[in-house]
């Protein structure tokens, strides 16, 4: 969909000369990724004053074929760059220098805010380490000035940021309300290059500008938002929904604040359109309608199409690296993303829309057109949604109470805890349980299991990630249940670190009686499995005091962990008045939860603390994510599975990787133990 925007370089020529191209100047230069998103945007004039700290972009911009009209008050190019966008309706690009020639043209940026002008500021900078010592040339800040007056006033640091930056800047500006924004593209932009800088930065882990995509809305880029979903988009979106062969929809939170779960539902059926949903958007269309697959199918690379209704693309989509085309159906232009190759934008109350979607469609009978090849796509997605099912519940019965090592019943696998508490939410309370997810290794393990049939069931931190926040959480939405008379008890799910950092306020929970259970899963500190992938069996990374076996004024360290029968969180709760349990086998945890959830509807919160077996961690341990925040640690000193994610996840980066061999694959079900470091855990409470 994208096209050629290239600045006109003759690279080939350059390459013969004897000084290859970019070693007697600096290329490509970040005034080339500049001039290209305004040729991309059919820009034609910018209008300004060079300086110093400019003339890198302005002469780019230059070269790329677009006029610049040179003033001599950089206040009067700002007032021609706003006549130019009234009268031609299109973003009107200005630019001045740093330090005067922002601040000359201050005062024409604050007419254009007055009036709803959409200027595109482009403001120059000085070098960031010199920031607060009045000693360099012409230092201001222009971002922040700019704030005042603009929608959007960023400082650019990094090269790889200007296009995904100016790509936005231009929806921002153009989008209702209309108004300036700046761009602060300090002098250090100049001469950081990109590709260099990179490699010691993100490294190739992400390509560089991958959050930009060029004509990110084909033809139809340069066109501003309608902050209302216009007829013709509708006609054309629903035209995209006859003739995608595979199309998915994802709903995402902001359908739930929109309330567009009957739209959807109707559009989803009417266009045998399957679905997945996100976060808040769970239950948006209860996950009982036959559409409902969880998460994307295995076949996901076949999908043609996305559906994105009110969904934030971001770092937990891979900002939309591999998604094909997308229809975004969004309630803000602040959730529609430029980084997605997109077919169509429906801006607006998301409801509303998808609401003059379905009435269009049924008005020209198109859910007729629709190809039997959907018939069979939608099919296929339901059998996979179906074999998934089986296939989960088997996989966590393997790890039930008859598996060896669950026998005993002193401990319990995070796997089968996940397939009983939807059994029982669904045997008690019809899968109407909201749940709070807020341990981490256990919401690597639950997410899939859990199923919802309401609004508003799948609470979270969002991209937060804070831990703790499932205690208020929880309170929050049993007083909102309450008020609309149901005491169907909220489920909180913890790890033990969440309940040492906010328990305390479960206090509050008890004083008004609130029908809440609070599961813990309790594996002995702040996911304590780390140790089998960057810190070794003794916590060798951390310095020798730190190490397990230390002792320091006196006490014995251990580590990163602590016993669970350390911390027992019943005699915690006792002292606040909550009820509670310790559940430490897989053979009574169903009944143990049916036994919480009715102490809660009856007498308020109740604390149930889960020994969890704490050889088991989250399979994000060795993905990119963590290969990469733990890239600080000599290669040698990590246990195998940190190796293996490094080597494998990090081999474009550090090239001398490729070398090393390769771990066994791990499934993450499966117990990590010390044996494969060659260490025997010395305390029981360890083993
Ligand atoms: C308030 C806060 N501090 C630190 C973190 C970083 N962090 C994310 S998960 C995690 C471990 C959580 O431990 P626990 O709650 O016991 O869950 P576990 O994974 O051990 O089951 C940490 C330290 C965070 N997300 N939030
Ligand atoms: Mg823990």
């Amino acid at each position: 969909m994208s096209k050629e925007v290239g600045i006109e370089f003759d690279e080939a020529k350059q390459k013969e000369l004897s000084v290859p191209l970019g070693q007697r100047e600096l290329h490509p230069s970040v005034g080339k990724y500049v001039a290209e998103v305004l040729r991309e945007q059919e820009v034609t004039v910018a209008f300004g004053v060079p300086g110093g700290h400019v003339w890198h972009f302005i002469d780019a911009i230059s070269r790329i074929g677009i006029k610049t009209i040179t003033f001599c008050h950089e206040q009067n190019s700002v007032y021609a760059a706003e006549g130019y966008s009234q009268v031609t309706q299109k973003p009107a690009v200005a630019y001045g220098t740093v330090g005067p020639g922002a601040g000359n043209a201050f005062s024409a940026v604050q007419q254009a805010w007055l009036s709803n002008s959409p200027i595109i500021y482009l403001a120059g900078g000085h070098e960031v380490e010199h920031d607060g010592l009045y000693n360099t040339i012409q230092e201001s800040y222009a971002h922040r000035f700019f704030e005042h007056v603009t929608k959007w006033s960023p400082r650019v640091i990094y090269p790889w940021q200007v296009k995904q930056f100016l790509t936005r800047g231009f929806k921002i500006a153009t989008t209702s309300p209309r108004a300036p924004v700046a761009l602060e593209l300090g002098i250090d932009l100049l001469f950081s290059k990109d590709d260099e800088m990179r490699e010691n930065y993100w490294g190739k882990f992400f390509p560089a500008n991958m959050d930009y995509k060029p004509s990110w809305r084909g033809e139809q880029t340069t066109e501003p938002l309608s902050s209302v979903a216009d007829p013709q988009e509708v006609a054309r979106a629903a035209q995209t929904l006859v003739d995608a062969e595979k199309p998915f929809a994802l709903i995402g939170d902001f359908a739930a604040w929109d309330k567009a779960g009957k739209e959807l539902e109707e559009l989803f059926t009417l266009m045998k359109i399957p679905f997945t949903s996100r976060r808040l958007g769970r239950g948006v269309v209860s996950e009982n309608h036959s559409n409902y697959h969880r998460g994307f199918p295995r076949f996901r690379p076949e999908i043609d199409l996305v559906v994105s209704a009110g969904v934030k693309v971001g770092f937990f989509d891979g900002f939309g690296a591999k998604w094909p085309e997308t229809l975004q159906i969004a309630s803000a232009q602040e959730h529609v993303w430029t980084y997605l190759d997109t077919t169509e934008v429906l801006l607006g109350n998301i409801k509303m829309s998808v609401a003059a979607l379905v009435d269009y469609i049924k008005a020209n009978n198109l859910q007729a057109k629709v190809s039997p090849a959907r018939q069979e796509w939608l099919e296929r997605v339901q059998k996979s949604q179906g074999e998934a099912i089986t296939v989960r519940k088997d996989r966590a019965y393997k790890y039930g109470p008859d598996h060896p090592r669950y026998k005993a019943g002193n401990q319990m696998h995070y796997g089968y805890m996940s397939q009983i508490i939807r059994e029982v939410n669904e045997e008690v309370y019809d899968s109407a349980v909201r749940v709070m997810i807020d341990g981490y290794t256990m919401s690597d393990f639950v997410m899939p299991y859990l199923h919802f049939t309401r609004p508003a069931s799948c609470l979270t931190a969002n991209d937060q990630a804070g831990v703790g926040h499932g205690v208020g959480q929880a309170i929050g939405a049993a007083i909102g249940d309450l008020e609309n008379g149901s005491r169907v008890p909220q489920l909180a799910l913890l790890g033990d670190s969440g309940m040492m950092n906010a328990g305390w306020d479960i206090s509050v929970a008890v004083d008004y009686k609130l029908p809440i259970v609070y599961l813990v899963t309790n594996n002995g500190g702040w996911m304590p499995g780390m140790k089998y992938a960057y810190y070794g069996p003794n916590w060798d990374v951390l310095g020798p005091q730190d190490r397990y076996g230390a002792e320091w004024m006196g006490v014995k360290m251990q580590g990163q962990e602590r016993p669970r029968e350390g911390i027992d969180f019943t005699q915690f709760a006792s002292s606040i008045g909550a009820q509670s349990m310790r559940c430490t086998s897989n053979a009574s945890f169903r009944e143990d939860l049916k036994r919480a959830y009715s102490m809660a509807e009856k007498d308020g919160p109740v604390i149930m603390d889960c020994i969890m077996d704490r050889h088991l961690c989250n399979q994000a341990i060795t993905s990119p994510a963590y290969a990469l925040m733990y890239v600080h640690i000599p290669y040698d000193e990590m246990p195998q599975r940190g190796k293996a994610a490094r080597r494998k996840m990090l081999t474009q980066w550090l090239p001398g990787l490729e070398n090393e061999p390769e771990a066994p694959e791990w499934d993450s079900w499966e117990p990590l133990s010390e044996e494969e470091m060659g260490y025997a855990p010395t305390e029981e409470w360890m083993k």
